[in-house]
Order: C-alpha cells, then structure tokens, then sequence
C-alpha cells in the first residue's frame, strides 16, 4: 500500500500558505542521506521544517518530487515508518538550538570535537571496589582537560577509527 499524493499535498498546502519563509521539507526514508551531528547542526539553524513520513511502503513519488527538499536515513535499517526516524531527528537538531539545553554540556560532547566521548563518573568515590581515577579528583583542570583528551581518542581509535581523518 502506497500513501496517495493529494492528501499529503493538500496537508503540505495548509501549513504553507500563509507562512512568509518556504519551510524545509524532508522525507525520511531508508534511501536518503545518512544523517549526522554535522546535518542535526546544519538543519537547526532553518526557521521552519516540515518532516514528511511515509508508512506501509512509503508516499507516492510524485509528491515527493513535487515538494521534497531532501530526503534522510536515520541509518541501513528497515522500519515500518518514518515516525521514529523523525522523532530521532527532531531530538537531535533541537538540543543545538540555544536555550533547549540549560548549560555547557553541549560543548564537550561526542563529536561536537569529531571524538567519542570520554567516561564520566560521579561519586562515590569507590563503587564496587572500582575507583574514580585519581586525576579527576584533583582539582587539577589542565590535567584534567588532558585525560579526557587522551580518553577520547583511545576508545575512537578503538571503537570508530573511520572517525579520525
Ligand atoms: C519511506 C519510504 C526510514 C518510509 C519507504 C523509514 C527506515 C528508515 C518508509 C519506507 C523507514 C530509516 C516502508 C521502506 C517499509 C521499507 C518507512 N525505514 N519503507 N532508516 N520505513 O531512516 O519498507
């Protein structure tokens, strides 16, 4: 079963007209671009965007080259719908729009630096039997700032070294 142009159409139509700056419009799919943080980045700096899902097998081509900006994967898997790929994608490009996270924790994460992020631990200090690693209780910050450096790239050497150019 395939999703019928005109009602998508005309729905595409009722949020359109009226609206001065022509919104965005992506069509999740398992044939688009893979999205990445660089496009979560890229995309929340747009005024408006309109994320068309398609279900059962999808929308009929027609609409989709009538009002389709681009199209995205959210990675090579098979889903019934876009739904959830949207939702991932909605929750990826607002937390870099300011004012949705209250603090720094933007900065420093996973590939904001193109880098897997380092562990994090918290208290206590000792948890079964297994410590939080000295440096990070020394107050010493340029210390610091450098072990979570050198772990960062450790587990991205091991785990994604496609990440390191
Ligand atoms: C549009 C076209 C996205 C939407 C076809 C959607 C995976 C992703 C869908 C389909 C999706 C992804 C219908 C094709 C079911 C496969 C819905 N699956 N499909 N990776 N499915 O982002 O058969």
């Amino acid at each position: 079963m395939v999703l019928k142009p005109e009602p998508i159409y005309d729905a595409y139509r009722s949020i359109v007209d009226g609206l001065e700056e022509k919104p965005k419009v992506i069509y999740l799919s398992p044939r688009g671009n893979v999205f990445n943080q660089q496009k979560a980045i890229e995309l929340s700096k747009e005024k408006h965007l309109i994320l068309l899902c398609g279900h059962y097998e999808g929308v009929d081509q027609r609409v989709i080259d009538e009002i389709v900006d681009e199209e995205i994967s959210i990675g090579d898997y098979v889903l019934t719908g876009g739904e959830l790929p949207a939702m991932v994608v909605i929750d990826a490009i607002c937390r870099n729009i300011e004012g949705v996270l209250n603090n720094e924790s933007i900065q420093d994460e996973s590939f904001n630096n193109g880098l897997l992020e380092y562990p994090q631990y918290t208290r206590p200090e000792v948890f079964m039997g297994r410590r939080v690693p000295d440096v990070l209780l020394s107050g010493h910050h340029a210390n610091i700032e450098k072990w979570r450096r050198e772990q960062s790239e450790k587990i991205t050497r091991e785990r994604r070294p496609d990440l390191i150019k």
